[in-house]
């Protein structure tokens, strides 16, 4: 079986992160979305809201699960039997960081990482200013799914 992981902190999850593990899953067999925990940035969801609105999003692929992870990526790679990592490259500044980090993956276990570029639709996408742009009303249809701007709207929007 041909499986590989999507790992991000998906606070909260974007069109521009579906896009890579839609992708993803016509290309593999079993595609695994793993929250990374990172127990010094506090987010705006917790983990389990995360988890919970990436299955809700992911079901209709029918060959996504969702996981979590705390440490190294690697080490839930060899948990899990993952050789392959797949990530989105969105623009050139994220490729510097991004080859550090599969060099280094290699080197530690083998594992190796898979880029696919970034539909241009979603290329100024993240998460971060999905947040911003939700709390003061501004518009993103097409950009999150519905029902995660409904629970960021929920969590940001609230009066006071
Ligand atoms: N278009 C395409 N792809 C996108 C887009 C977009 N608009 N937005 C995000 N992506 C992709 C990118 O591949 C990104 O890596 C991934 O989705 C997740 O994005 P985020 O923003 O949810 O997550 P990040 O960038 O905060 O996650 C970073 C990781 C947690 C993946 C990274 O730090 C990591 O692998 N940590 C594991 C700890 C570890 O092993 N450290 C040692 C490394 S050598």
């Amino acid at each position: 079986m041909r499986r590989v992981v999507c790992p991000g902190s998906f606070d909260p999850v974007t069109n521009g992160h579906l896009d890579i593990i839609s992708r993803a899953s016509r290309l593999f067999d079993e595609v695994v979305v793993a929250v990374l925990i990172n127990k010094t940035k506090k987010g705006l969801f917790t983990i389990e809201e995360r988890i919970d609105m990436l299955g809700e999003v992911t079901k209709e692929y029918g060959n996504v699960k969702i996981d979590k992870w705390h440490g190294l990526l690697v080490d839930f790679c060899r948990q899990n039997d993952i050789p392959v990592i797949v990530k989105g490259l969105r623009a050139v500044s994220d490729y510097e960081y991004e080859l550090q980090m599969a060099q280094m993956n290699h080197r530690m276990a083998g594992v190796e990482t898979m880029f696919m570029s970034t539909n241009p639709l979603y290329s100024y996408l993240s998460s971060s200013l999905m947040k911003e742009i939700v709390k003061y009303g501004g518009d993103v249809s097409g950009l999150i799914p519905e029902t995660v701007h409904e629970r960021l709207a929920a969590r940001l929007q609230q009066p006071g």
